[in-house]
């Protein structure tokens, strides 16, 4: 695990940089979601969709008591970052926070509008709040066809209990951080397609630099006749599928092919590596 260097979480001199990059032993199963980060600066005022495996409450602070612990997703605005906080005593990374109050729908409740001046009374039955044991769940912003990693649940300001309406959520800002976790987790490059076809077995290359599309040749002893399909797997050596390559068009590949005239047929596989720094 990799702490953020500047990481501090105290009471009396706040929340910094609560943000950590943790290295899996293994690689995540292919199945696994994968959500890229959120690079822009323009995260307030957008709706966020909030997940969490923390305790299960009630607006009012009852908890559910759950056996075990559960996923729950919910949604808010992102009202601001933390920094108009500091007149209010806040200290930390405030700029490098994202915070949304807890609404339900009045005026009373509206906690950042009335700090910040700009009514917001929430997303109605979907506006959820962050309780104990989400701290390190994500936030997340729509991209045109897909979420995006935003924000890391870090703490929640409010009176006792925790999680009611009124309270303020904060997640560490991630658009704040993207260099330094390109840095620690390497750069992610755009695979060429290297320009032609290979022409025969032997020109099929055996060793790919990063950064280039891969050729592999799939070839049928005698013309086909009727729909013919591949499956096929990668297997880990020094390069990890999911960690250090991203196959594009999923796992496994199958490719049909209806006639195939020479008699071999060719795939075309794009990997896009990632260099460590
Ligand atoms: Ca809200
Ligand atoms: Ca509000």
């Amino acid at each position: 695990m990799k702490t953020y260097p500047a990481y501090m979480a105290d009471d009396l001199e706040g929340y910094w940089h609560d943000l950590a990059l943790v290295t899996l032993e293994r690689s995540a199963p292919a199945s696994a979601d994968r959500y890229e980060l959120y690079r822009e600066d323009d995260e307030v005022g957008q709706l966020a969709f909030l997940t969490g495996y923390g305790e299960g409450m009630y607006p009012y602070g009852t908890p559910k008591n759950d056996p075990q612990p559960t996923l729950r997703e919910g949604l808010n605005t992102v009202d601001a970052t933390a920094e108009p906080m500091s007149a209010r005593g806040w200290k930390g990374s405030l700029e490098d926070q994202l915070v949304f109050d807890y609404d339900d729908g009045t005026i009373r409740n509206d906690t950042l509008g009335n700090i910040l001046g700009e009514t917001h009374l929430g997303v109605g039955e979907y506006e959820a709040m962050l309780t104990p044991g989400d701290s390190g769940g994500g936030l997340f912003l729509a991209d045109e066809d897909d979420w995006l990693l935003a924000g890391i649940h870090t703490f929640i300001s409010g009176d006792q209990p925790v999680g009611t309406v009124g309270d303020i959520g904060v997640s560490t800002r991630i658009s704040s951080y993207t260099d330094w976790i390109d840095q620690s987790t390497g750069v992610v490059q755009e695979p060429e397609a290297r320009s032609t076809e290979p022409p025969s077995r032997d020109s099929v290359p055996m060793e790919v630099s990063e950064g280039e599309g891969v050729w592999f040749m799939v070839e049928l002893g005698s013309p086909a006749s009727r729909e013919v399909s591949v499956d096929f797997y990668t297997r880990d050596g020094t390069a990890e599928a999911g960690y250090d390559v991203t196959l594009q068009g999923g796992m496994p590949i199958c490719l049909s092919v209806r006639r195939v005239m020479p008699p071999h047929i060719s795939l075309k596989l794009f990997a896009a590596c990632a260099h460590k720094a």
